[in-house]
């Protein structure tokens, strides 16, 4: 090994290795360990966002930033420390292929329609009253629900309610930007105008259980809601067995034409884990954004504790050693980039023996 080392430090090699550049040529010999390294070794990081810090920030945002005055969403996304790069890699990535984000939209405001190749979906937070309105149907947004937003669909928001509303976004950015896909446009007026009944495709499809016969092909994401409300009792009545040792009692949304994830590139699970639960530990090569939609606890990633509370948001960076405790019964919202790594026939999971030691615990920045 010595031997091959010297040789690769030799001047003749370095020389040579340098004689390339100009010609926009690379030497493999040189590149080949961490360019095909022997597992993933995302630049991602383990993160966490406290809900204090992103409320207070949507807050101030509140002021300065408005829909009408820039034409835009008031939308905040979450910047991995470890994705520092701006093109292609890096730039509003939570993880190396998701973008997150908060949004926060005030009673009387309209966010304009746009459409664009990158899938959206929404996880809602906090408030009710709001519409988002995607290819003419005003779909109404309660604490709990998630969306689909397909990509190429036009889609912008309305809150014709009294209380502000802040949801979670997710979207395949950085993939979509990494792959040259991306196109954008805005709809020729600011918002679109109601095209179609209210809430029409949670009506059809009963809210994903079961398709409606006129729509014989499979589409993508035909199903705009899932309301909080079914979610929660398909947790209720899974929670009545064993739980999963990896997550729990966890659901994951479904596209009830296709019967694939409700997302095409993203995959979107609500998990419980009941107080007390704590998971076996586990990795896998796609990376996980978490949302605490209720309850507290503390994933373990890496070693490193983070805890978690209401609100919060948690990532896993691709094939980072993690578990779970709850130290209350815990609602987890969580969009994972499964779908992207099962594409590419990637996916991966490994088991690990017992739980790990703790040897560090993460502090979070508050505001
Ligand atoms: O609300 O349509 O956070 O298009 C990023 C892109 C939100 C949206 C984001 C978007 C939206």
């Amino acid at each position: 090994m010595a031997e091959k080392n010297d040789f690769f430090q030799s001047q003749t090699v370095l020389d040579f290795n340098k004689s390339l550049e100009p010609f926009h040529l690379g030497p493999l010999w040189h590149a080949i360990p961490e360019l095909m390294h022997k597992q993933p070794t995302p630049q991602a990081v383990p993160y966490l966002w406290k809900w204090e810090t992103l409320y207070a920030k949507l807050m101030e945002a509140k002021d300065i930033f408005t829909p009408e005055r820039g034409g835009e969403r008031r939308a905040i996304y979450l910047q991995n420390p470890g994705l520092t790069g701006r093109q292609p890699w890096g730039w509003a990535s939570t993880t190396q292929t998701l973008y997150a984000a908060v949004q926060l939209i005030l009673p009387g405001e309209t966010a304009p329609s746009h459409r664009h190749t990158q899938s959206a979906l929404r996880f809602i937070m906090k408030g009710e009253g709001a519409y988002s309105i995607v290819q003419g149907e005003r779909i109404f947004m309660e604490e709990g629900d998630f969306l689909t937003t397909p990509k190429g669909l036009w889609h912008g928001h309305g809150h014709p309610g009294d209380k502000p509303m802040i949801w979670m976004d997710c979207l395949d950015i950085p993939t979509i930007y990494a792959i040259g896909g991306t196109f954008f446009e805005h709809y020729p007026e600011t918002i679109e105008q109601p095209q179609a009944p209210d809430n029409y495709s949670s009506h059809r499809y009963a809210g994903g259980m079961v398709r409606p016969i006129s729509d014989r092909r499979p589409q993508a994401a035909p199903l705009g809601s899932y309301k909080w409300a079914q979610t929660l009792a398909a947790l209720d009545g899974l929670s009545q067995y064993e739980p999963d040792p990896y997550d729990g009692y966890a659901v994951e949304y479904i596209n009830p034409s296709n019967g694939r994830t409700a997302s095409p590139n993203i995959a979107s699970w609500m998990q419980k884990l009941p107080q007390g639960f704590h998971s076996k530990a586990h990795r896998h090569t796609h990376s996980v954004i978490y949302q605490v939609f209720k309850g507290c606890g503390y994933s373990i990633i890496d070693g490193v504790r983070f805890d978690w509370s209401e609100g919060d948001f948690l990532v896993i960076p691709n094939w980072a050693l993690h578990e779970h405790v709850a130290l209350a019964d815990s609602y987890l919202f969580s969009a994972s980039d499964l779908p992207i790594m099962e594409k590419f026939e990637v996916d991966r999971e490994e088991g690990y023996e017992g739980q790990q030691a703790v040897t560090g615990v993460f502090e979070p920045l508050l505001p």
